[in-house]
Formats: C-alpha cells, sequence, structure tokens
C-alpha cells in the first residue's frame, strides 16, 4: 500500500482516547511526519502523550529550541519587571526545564537557546517597539542588569540554571518570533530537523509566535506545557488551548514528564 501523503493527515479527525499517532512517511520514506492513528491500530510505544494525540519523537530530527530564558525576563529589574509584570510567575519553569535540556543533551539532540535583544545603538529595534509601553527606562536605557534587552549587556543573558554549552546553538533575534530576521530556519533546514520541541517565556508571545512561524514553515512543534510560561496565567492556559485546539492547528502540547518518559535515548535510536 503506498504511504498516505501529508493532504491526507489534514482529512484525519482525531478521535481522542481513541486516537494514538503513527508516522506518515514522505519523500520514498526519508521523511516522517506525525499524523492521527485509527483506533483499530495498535498503539506505538513510542509516542509521547500529548494534545491533541500522540506524538513520535525522533531525537535526530527534533531540535529543543529554549526561549528567551533571560535574565530580563525572569529576574527583577529586567525588560519583564520594567514593563509591570511579576518576573517570580515565571521561575516554576526553570527546574522542569533543565530536566529537559539534560535530557536532550543526553539524547543528542540539537539544541538552540533564543535571546531577544538589540544591537547597542538600537539600529534593529523598530522605533515602534522603542515606543511601546512608553517606560520610564525603555529599551536601550540603562537598568540594574545593564542596558534593556541590548546584547552583551548582563541582563539579555541566559541564566545559569539553563547557561549554553559548547556546541549548542545560540541565536539572537530582535523580535518576538524566533525565525524572524534570524538564520534559524537555515540552520536547522541544513541537518534534517522536522520537528521542534518548544520551551521557555513566554507562553503567548516569543513562545507562541515562534510555534506558529515554526508551524507555517511546516515544522512539527511540540510545546511542553509546564515548560512554557507567562506572567499572566490565563493566557497561559489559553494559549496552549490554542495550540492544540482544532486537530492540532499550531502544534501538540505535553508534560515534561511525558516526554522525559518516551524520549529515547541514542542506544535505542542506534
Ligand atoms: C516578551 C518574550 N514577552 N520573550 N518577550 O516581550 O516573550
Amino acid at each position: 500500500m503506498s504511504p498516505p501523503c501529508l493532504g491526507q493527515r489534514a482529512n484525519v479527525t482525531p478521535t481522542g482516547a481513541d486516537v494514538r499517532c503513527h508516522r506518515v512517511h514522505l519523500l520514498l520514506g526519508r521523511i516522517a511526519y506525525n499524523a492521527p492513528r485509527k483506533a483499530s491500530m495498535s498503539p506505538d510505544p513510542a509516542a509521547i502523550p500529548a494534545e491533541p494525540y500522540p506524538f513520535v519523537l525522533d531525537p535526530s530530527t527534533t531540535a529543543l529550541v529554549i526561549i528567551d530564558m533571560q535574565r530580563d525576563f525572569l529576574l527583577p529589574g529586567g525588560f519583564g519587571a520594567l514593563l509591570g509584570n511579576d518576573v517570580s510567575m515565571l521561575a516554576k519553569v526553570v527546574e522542569p526545564l533543565a530536566g529537559v535540556l539534560a535530557a536532550a543533551r543526553e539524547a543528542g539532540m540539537m539544541v538552540i537557546h533564543t535571546r531577544e535583544g538589540h544591537r547597542p545603538d538600537l539600529s534593529d529595534c523598530p522605533p515602534t517597539k522603542l515606543a511601546r509601553g512608553n517606560l520610564d527606562t525603555p529599551i536601550g536605557a540603562e537598568g540594574p542588569n545593564g542596558r534593556i534587552l541590548v546584547r552583551g549587556e548582563h541582563g539579555h543573558g541566559i541564566i545559569e540554571e539553563l547557561a549554553p554549552i559548547e556546541g549548542e546553538i545560540v541565536l539572537d533575534k530582535p523580535g518576538k518570533g524566533a525565525f524572524y530576521a534570524t538564520d534559524l530556519e537555515l540552520l536547522l533546514r541544513n541537518v534534517g530537523i522536522t520537528s521542534l520541541v518548544v520551551t521557555g517565556v513566554t507562553t503567548e508571545v516569543c513562545v507562541h509566535t515562534t510555534v506558529r512561524e515554526g508551524n507555517d514553515r511546516g515544522f512539527e512543534c511540540l510545546v511542553l506545557a509546564d515548560c512554557v510560561g507567562s506572567y499572566f496565567p490565563e493566557f497561559h492556559e489559553v494559549g496552549l488551548q490554542m495550540i492544540a485546539a482544532q486537530g492540532g492547528i499550531f502544534g501538540w502540547v505535553a508534560s515534561s514528564q511525558d516526554l522525559l518518559a518516551h524520549l529515547p535515548t541514542p542506544a535505542a535510536v542506534n
């Protein structure tokens, strides 16, 4: 039987708990994508329980993307705090995300850390973004952690708990999405990445924008609910629902526990 194509997948309606995921092979079997599985098919033990249906993760074609876990968003005195937010709301993301980062490294996955920020002369910061918020201490102004949202400043750096290690990509982005005005897509395609595990902050802003951008480029995006965070609990909840709604309109949502329980080790993959 010839393999179904991606277009057929869109016509399959997942039926909640009855549905397991399976892999649809495209282009002579070289690229595999997740698709709903009929109730009559046996469950795939490798599939990560997720909404709207389970997700099979191949570490060799999946990148862990950690969005903007920077002091400027997580610590007092940074951009997030100056916008009036309670930055302590994001702290709960750190521990589960550190666990996922360790597991991804162990599994040999590509790891990408993004940082939102601007050149010191702010030439890559749209005037509209600079004006937004009507802040006394705007982007580029001196704050307790150095100049706000400026590359090279202490506040722009990634928090120690999630510090990048050699071989991991640190991607500077001027916008909310990680694909906008960056070479992210090129970096992913060059090494055959087809799926992204998306984590970081904030759920409804940079995480959401990145998932939407990735989805439109054909990447399968799995968001880990406890590894993304927002200053607004209600935006977080609805943001996650929006991703998985309508049969996974932007992607999938799972917990870090479920990912860790199903993440294949390099030995299992080879
Ligand atoms: C925001 C972000 N919230 N990383 N940035 O401005 O989500």
